[in-house]
């Protein structure tokens, strides 16, 4: 359903919308039964010649369970929300699928830095890829993503993976995604990190593997520019 506003674009992103929608139709159907009944007794209590008003303390047990049989209905909805929230948390944080390939993502005041593996797809060699605000990944792909933050707190969001996790200064936050279509999407700062946080936005541009390898071999370093990056 989400996917109408914002494309599906990882192995987990239909998980999450999955459990945004059972949020949404859980507690809205509970606001609109809040709502209904709270208009019609307005309605139907309503000041009205020859009727006097009724005097309720709220102690009445009649008047009781209004308040404790839609409790116990709310709380058993929350275990279903509290369970299915936590089933999504372990699968997506607390699980790390073997990466074929790994990123690394620095935020800083105000640009993402992204470093890419090489056509030895290993991170930290002298052919890694280093760009700004443009990260790019092979379709179909399991990627661990090395996060980290040169000065405050930042937080990499890819709203079409449904990927949104904060970076913290001094530490290095391994996350993973796996992209599931080919395109160019959105990547943010979710978190306010200064006057230009607003502006500190970036791409992704999944390519097929074919795509991909050619990006790589196109944006090598040179052999001089390795030695120098040593
Ligand atoms: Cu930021």
């Amino acid at each position: 359903m989400m996917e109408r506003w914002v494309p599906s674009g990882s192995s987990y992103a239909g998980d999450v919308d999955g459990l945004i929608l059972l949020v949404s139709v859980l507690v809205g159907f509970w606001f609109f039964v809040a709502q209904g009944i709270f208009f019609w007794l307005i309605f139907r209590f309503r000041a009205r010649e020859g009727v006097p008003a009724q005097y309720l303390t709220g102690k009445e047990k009649h008047v009781k369970r209004w308040i404790n049989i839609p409790h116990v209905f709310i709380i058993m909805f929350d275990v279903v929300i509290i369970a299915a929230a936590i089933k999504v948390w372990v699968e997506i944080k607390q699980k790390l699928p073997p990466a074929d390939e790994q990123v690394r993502v620095v935020g800083q005041q105000w640009v993402w830095t992204f470093v890419h593996p090489g056509a030895d797809r290993k991170l930290d060699t002298p052919d890694d890829i280093v760009t700004s605000d443009d990260l790019h990944v092979e379709v179909g792909k399991t990627y661990h993503f090395l996060l980290e933050s040169k000065d405050v707190l930042h937080s990499f969001s890819v709203p079409v993976f449904r990927l949104k996790q904060d970076a913290v200064p001094g530490r290095t936050i391994t996350g993973w995604f796996k992209p599931t279509l080919t395109g160019s999407y959105d990547i943010q700062c979710a978190e306010i990190c200064g006057i230009g946080h607003g502006v500190m936005n970036g791409r992704i541009h999944i390519a097929s593997a074919a795509e991909h390898q050619a990006w790589v071999q196109e944006h090598a370093p040179t052999a001089d520019a390795a030695a120098g990056a040593q």
